[in-house]
């Protein structure tokens, strides 16, 4: 039995390669998806993707995960920057997990310096691009094989 990774995008990551390709590339989340699920493949493990723009949905698929995931790869859009319901429903599934983001938010506005998520988080990647992902799964394979 493959372990599994669930792999979150969160609100407006739906939209990518549709615009602000100067920010976030020409890649769509079929892509994102793409990368993702063939770097889980390379490694031995199964991916389930979802994206939502809805907080509450992302809660829920984090939950989900609890019952049939090891870990879990989230670019929680903006809501990394303002919900501590996200970052509580990952402290409580008590899976590792990997935060990616497309762009380097170190290198833009103010308000996307701070994530609520990345004091529990085994490894945050920002500006790699969609790479990010594909560094994030494996990454994540390491620490459950360790
Ligand atoms: O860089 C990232 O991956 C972000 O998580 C993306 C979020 C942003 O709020 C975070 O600060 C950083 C936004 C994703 C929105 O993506 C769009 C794509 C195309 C057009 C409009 C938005």
């Amino acid at each position: 039995m493959h372990k599994r990774v669930l792999v979150v995008n969160g609100p407006n990551l739906n939209l990518l390669g549709t615009r602000r390709p100067e920010v976030y590339g020409t890649d769509t989340l079929a892509d994102v998806e793409r990368v993702a699920t063939d770097a889980a493949r390379d490694v031995g493990f199964d991916a389930r993707c979802v994206q939502s723009n809805s907080e509450g949905a992302l809660i829920d698929a984090i939950h989900a995960a609890r019952h049939d995931c090891d870990g879990i790869v989230i670019n929680a859009g903006a809501y990394t920057h303002t919900s501590i319901a996200i970052r509580d429903a990952l402290e409580g599934v008590a899976l590792p997990f990997a935060e990616v983001h497309i762009s380097n938010v170190y290198a833009r506005e103010p308000f996307r310096h701070h994530s609520h998520l990345s004091a529990l988080a085994a490894c945050v990647i920002a500006g790699a691009g969609i790479q990010g992902y594909d560094f994030a799964v494996r990454r994540l394979a390491a620490l459950l094989a360790a």
